[in-house]
């Protein structure tokens, strides 16, 4: 399969990760000198896109990597035991879609990494555009900063807690990992590969959270190459049968941070606006841009919820003793994403983050 990334990307470097271990051949190349082809085979321009050798393309790395585990069963990255898998998906989504923030900031906000990342993308995605190179890298400065610092919420009043955020995030890993190689096992689960989207190629590898990483939690530091360099062999994947007490910080952090972003969100798209506002943890975040896709995910772990039996809905409840995770089973409807209602995906058409806000 070809996939369409960069090598200083989130979600790319995610789905590398999961790609190498179960060992999918893959050769990595780079979507933006073909940009109109991929949009109409693809639905957005967004990274990973994976075009794959049937000639089907595929999108988002959650339904990528769910759909390869169906393809490639053996050993799976999920655990067996359901209320783990659930905790699990959970991980992986705040993980995809909470950090995504301070990573950016961490990036664009910091003028040592923002200069180092914009050499690196103008080299490596840019150069069919044509302009002086220093004209590009001011472009790329500009877009990234704009786009996703300013525009989502990072101000003075916020910046301190977006920096929380990731630390909260270290902490809570060390904690799990000082038990066991990987967050819930002796080999990687979805937990793990959905946090190397952050830590892999942001906070590992962007100077100013790498030097915080290394400096504060080196068991995550060791961690990351550890994923990097797992490979699935023959022997049965190794999970915890039960969530260890020693997730409960991080499970009342998603709780507390990812759970009521994602309600502000979905509250804010069935009124039909562009923008919302939220209070997390104290700290107030105004004018964020509303996201039809995150809509989707909350749909997506609702649904895992509402399959799960009795019994392990009853353990997720008790491990997340929170009013902001009731959402999760609350019976009240919360607004609908129509998105991929076929069911689809990864094969169906992508939206951007933040590019389908408002229903057309
Ligand atoms: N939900 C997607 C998100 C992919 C995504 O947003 N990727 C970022 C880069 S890491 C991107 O392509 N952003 C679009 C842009 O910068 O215009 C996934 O899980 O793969």
């Amino acid at each position: 399969m070809k996939v369409y990334g960069i090598t200083v990307s989130y979600y790319t470097g995610k789905l590398e990760a999961y790609l190498r271990y179960k060992g999918i051949n893959y050769e990595l190349d780079h979507p933006y000198a073909d940009q109109k082809r991929i949009k109409e085979l693809a639905g957005a321009i967004q990274i990973p896109i994976v075009e794959r050798n049937d000639g089907r393309w595929m999108s988002d790395s959650t339904p990528i990597i769910q759909q390869l585990e169906q393809e490639h069963p053996t050993p799976t990255v999920l655990p067996s035991d359901e209320t783990v898998r659930f905790i699990a998906m959970l991980i992986e989504d705040y993980a995809d879609e909470w950090l995504w923030r301070a990573a950016m900031h961490y990036r664009w906000s910091y003028e040592h990494d923002r200069e180092l990342l914009s050499r690196i993308l103008t080299d490596e995605v840019m150069t069919h555009i044509p302009l002086p190179r220093f004209m590009r890298r001011r472009l790329i400065k500009k877009r990234q900063r704009i786009g996703f610092v300013v525009r989502d919420g990072v101000c003075a009043d916020t910046q301190a807690h977006v920096e929380a955020g990731y630390l909260n995030a270290l902490t809570n890993m060390e904690a799990m990992l000082s038990e066991r190689p990987y967050l819930l096992g002796s080999t990687p689960s979805i937990a793990d590969f959905g946090l190397m989207g952050p830590m892999l190629r942001h906070f590992g590898q962007d100077p100013t959270p790498a030097e915080i990483m290394r400096d504060k939690a080196p068991a995550v530091f060791s961690w990351l190459a550890r994923v990097w360099n797992a490979r699935a062999t023959a022997g049965e994947p190794t999970f915890v049968s039960e969530v260890p007490d020693v997730a409960a910080p991080m499970l009342k952090e998603i709780a507390e941070t990812h759970l009521v972003q994602l309600a502000e969100n979905a509250a804010a798209y069935g009124n039909q606006q562009k923008h919302f506002e939220m209070t997390v943890q104290g700290c107030s975040y105004k004018n964020l841009p509303v996201s039809r896709y995150r809509v989707h995910c909350l749909e997506q772990l609702r649904e895992a919820f509402d399959a799960l039996s009795d019994g392990a809905q009853s353990k997720v409840k008790s491990l997340l003793p929170y009013p902001e995770a009731e959402l999760l089973w609350q019976a009240a409807p919360i607004a609908k994403s129509e998105y991929d209602e076929a069911r689809e995906a990864p094969f169906n058409k992508a939206i951007n983050v933040y590019g389908n806000g408002v229903p057309q």
